[in-house]
């Protein structure tokens, strides 16, 4: 009856990705450095369903990857202003990518820096698109914020970005509080664009905090003007369908980053943290398929020196993971070494088979 609901997502190498084929695709992520601007692994050809091209790269051995979601149901495309979307049963999946030299100048008041622009532009064009779709429950977005530790205009950018979403969402009536996504904020490449994805659905996914961790949109104001405005995780379906969405997570404690300096000893708090995610995750929604041994991570690494450590901390404590994949990107505070997403659930797992 909810089997719409279930999606199934892949990290695959261009070539593991041409034998496959697109069929059932909903979206994808290309991950690839500037150096290699249009990432590639679709060697040029169009596709129809939304790609977003994020530059961040590739730790290790591989120079592209792709993360695929696949849906149950038949994807329909489409597109609403910038953005590009896909539509299979209650679930989208949306891309979108701002230049901020395109937008940079606003009259005030308002957003008024470059990426504030930029930001206040994507996520009303995002939520205008969630309205006209009549989807309107942002479960999870990915925010790749070009030079996010810069500060220009008096005010770092991951914090020009927090105050642009939240008026934008704001603005738009939506939550910044409680009913919130999960979401990811990473850097990406100097002068790339910014560039979000995310799925949205027809129905309401369960917000899910962390009991070891002061929510992101309470923050103290050491952190910025305007608080992040993401949940610690989301779940979305019910019962052994349903899909967990476990946002960035990083060696925080209550709001304090532990262990700078040690990136191993982060890696294992962050850990520590994903498993009282989980745990949270069951007590509220009761799946009983979530374990953290067969989650799919992404792993966000800011120097390449420090991926043996972290790889064979996460090695070590997750045997066979259900995925890894490690990128390099900066972390939104300056003294985090690494930053952890993931996903699983019965849902994609049953259907992944
Ligand atoms: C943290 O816990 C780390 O601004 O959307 C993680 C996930 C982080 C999402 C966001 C930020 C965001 O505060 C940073």
């Amino acid at each position: 009856m909810s089997c719409a609901q279930l999606l199934r997502l892949q990290y695959l190498s261009p070539s593991e990705s041409h034998s496959q084929g697109w069929h059932g695709v909903l979206g994808a992520a290309a991950f690839a450095s500037e150096a290699r601007p249009q990432a590639a692994p679709l060697h040029g050809g169009e596709v129809d369903f939304p790609l977003a091209h994020v530059h961040t790269p590739m730790l290790g051995d591989a120079r592209e990857v792709l993360e695929v979601w696949r849906a149950a149901a038949r994807a329909q495309p489409g597109s609403h202003g910038r953005v590009r979307y896909a539509r299979a049963g209650d679930l989208v999946f949306g891309s979108l990518a701002v230049g901020e030299a395109e937008v940079a100048s606003a009259p005030a008041p308002g957003p008024r820096t470059p990426l504030e622009v930029a930001t206040d532009l994507a996520y009303r064009e995002m939520y205008a698109t969630l309205t006209a779709l009549d989807s309107p429950h942002l479960v999870r977005v990915w925010n790749y914020i070009p030079d996010i530790n810069l500060e220009t205009h008096g005010l770092e950018r991951y914090r020009q970005f927090n105050t642009a979403r939240q008026e934008a969402s704001l603005a738009c009536g939506r939550a910044v509080a409680g009913a919130v996504p999960a979401a990811s904020a990473l850097g990406a490449a100097a002068a790339s664009p910014l560039t979000i994805y995310f799925l949205a659905s027809r129905r309401a996914p369960a917000f899910i905090e962390n009991p070891r961790q002061v929510s992101a949109y309470r923050y103290p104001a050491q952190y910025g003007p305007r608080s992040p405005a993401f949940s610690r995780a989301t779940v979305l379906g019910e019962g052994a369908e349903a899909t967990l969405f476990v946002s960035g997570t990083a060696s925080i404690v209550g709001h304090r980053t532990l262990h700078a300096g040690d990136p191993a000893a982060q890696t294992r708090e962050t850990l520590v943290n994903i498993e009282a995610l989980l745990a949270e995750a069951e007590r509220r929604c009761g799946t009983g398929a979530l374990r953290l041994e067969t989650l799919a991570y992404k792993v966000y690494v800011r120097e390449p020196k420090d991926l043996q450590v972290i790889r064979a901390q996460l090695e070590s404590s997750l045997g066979r993971a259900a995925a890894l994949l490690y990128l390099k990107a900066d972390i939104c505070r300056r003294d985090l070494a690494v930053e952890i997403e993931a996903v699983g659930g019965g849902g994609w797992r049953s259907w992944s088979g």
